[in-house]
């Protein structure tokens, strides 16, 4: 359902740009049809808006914002067909390509990030995905649903587009022979809490260009708990701060998605984190 009062991204620290001029392009997607568990990602795009007027434009350095923030209406994603709601995310997306603006997806279920990706995969550049997630999202099929948010990962595969997952610490036995089989990299939450966060990340081979998909549930669930499928044992903020500025150092973000905020109504406490969390992908991304 279209929502005209949803605030425009930090609108009261920062005039929004004109669609032409701006540099980041908020678009907010509602996306809720493959629920797992909890319910109320639809209203994540929201309680993000919301949250953001909240934000510091400073960000103890610089002023991210300034680069010009347009904040798109949201997509409704009525359709019968999820297909229909991917393919008109992946023409808002390739719109913002067009302008040479950086698309800033905001869910809604993980399924989104497939919108995204096809209006990238259409343009022919050799971008690389680094998923934060608690979760794996290789199932071939869920609950019968292919484009369920529980295989999105799986379906960038299929696309042939290069990944990296970060903060994984649930997954099925199937998730896990795929990933041997197939070789996927990962930094598992195990991993980070064990060895802690190296030097390098990403394999030198990886794209120069990347599209970052947050699941918050990669955060752990003490500072997230706002979110359909919850798991113990994740990460920290700080944490999540010095694996953005790791893997953004030598790279470059043309574009990201924050997806599966399920707001829990009177705690603004996510909702605001992952506000946080977006003006920094925003910060990295004009950086
Ligand atoms: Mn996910």
């Amino acid at each position: 359902m279209k929502n005209p009062a949803y605030p425009s991204f930090l609108e009261l620290d920062i005039t929004p740009a004109p669609y032409d001029q701006a540099r980041i392009h908020i678009i907010p997607v509602e996306l809720e049809k493959s629920v797992s568990y909890g319910s109320g990602t639809a209203a994540g795009p929201g309680a993000i808006l919301a949250a953001s007027l909240q934000l510091e434009a400073f960000d103890g350095k610089t002023v991210p914002g300034k680069a010009g923030i347009y904040t798109h209406q949201p997509l409704a994603c009525q359709a019968d067909e999820t297909e229909k709601d991917l393919e008109a995310i992946a023409a808002e997306v390739a719109m913002v390509i067009e302008k040479k603006g950086v698309p800033a997806i905001l869910g809604g279920e993980h399924t989104v990030t497939l919108g995204a990706l096809k209006a990238f995969e259409r343009t022919n550049r050799k971008i690389g995905v680094v998923q934060f997630d608690a979760h794996a999202d290789l199932r071939d099929s869920y609950e019968s649903n292919p484009l369920s948010h529980a295989c999105v990962m799986r379906r960038v595969h299929d696309m042939g587009i290069p990944f990296f997952q970060i903060g994984i610490r649930s997954l099925s036995e199937e998730e896990d022979t795929f990933r041997k089989t197939h070789n996927i990299k990962s930094l598992d939450a195990a991993d980070l809490y064990i060895g802690g966060i190296p030097a390098e990340i990403l394999p030198r081979d990886f794209p120069e260009e990347l599209y970052i998909t947050f699941d918050v549930d990669c955060f752990d669930a003490s500072i997230m708990p706002a979110t359909g499928t919850p798991e113990p044992g994740g990460l920290t903020w700080y944490q999540v701060m010095d694996l953005l500025h790791k893997v953004a150092e030598k790279r470059m973000i043309c574009g990201f998605d924050v997806v599966e905020l399920a707001p829990i109504r009177g705690m603004q406490a996510p909702d605001f984190t992952a506000a946080k969390l977006v003006y920094k992908l925003i910060g990295l991304a004009v950086g």
